[in-house]
């Protein structure tokens, strides 16, 4: 009996802490298409997607054609390329190490302002490792508060059944 109970709630706080330690995803931007213009829009790919700290991105694309710059916003809507840190490898992995907004756009030719080779998502923290954006506060403190309750009975049911 004592156990059975012990382990109903354990399972129930794993049940509540799993999804928040959820491992990392490896993103392919634009998928089989990769980074590229005329066949992904960037914005839809994204728009169902959650990113997390943690996960990477991994842009996919033919050197000679194309490249990587990490922007800010306001680079990213007038499609301004800085004069360098871009990437150009071909194969480009960025790890997604901070929550919120991260905006990447395409360097070469007019494929940024032309042919919205551009990507916007916004990443998400992890509440058990990393400090919550501000947005999401209420929401992670109350999924931690549900967590730590949880844990206290499964340590209280330890010793009181
Ligand atoms: C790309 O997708 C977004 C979101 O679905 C849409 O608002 C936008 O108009 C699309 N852009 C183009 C160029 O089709
Ligand atoms: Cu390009």
């Amino acid at each position: 009996m004592t156990f059975r109970i012990t382990f109903a709630v354990l399972a129930a706080l794993a049940a509540v802490a799993l999804p928040q330690c959820a491992v990392a995803t490896d993103w392919r931007v634009g998928d089989n298409s990769g980074w590229t213009i005329n066949e992904v829009n960037y914005t839809k790919w994204a728009e169902d997607k959650v990113f997390k700290v943690g996960d990477k991105l991994i842009f996919s694309y033919d050197p000679e054609n194309h490249n990587v710059f990490k922007v800010d916003q306001h680079d990213f809507q007038t499609c301004t390329v800085p004069v360098s840190g871009g990437l150009t490898t071909g194969h480009d992995v960025i790890t997604l190490a901070t929550p919120g907004k991260k905006w990447y756009i395409c360097g070469k030719g007019t494929h940024c302002s032309e042919f919205q080779q551009k990507l916007v998502i916004n990443v998400v923290g992890d509440p058990l490792t990393a400090p919550a954006p501000a947005p999401d506060k209420s929401r992670s403190s109350r999924l931690i508060l549900g967590a730590e309750y949880l844990f206290m009975m499964a340590v209280a049911s330890v010793f009181f059944f």
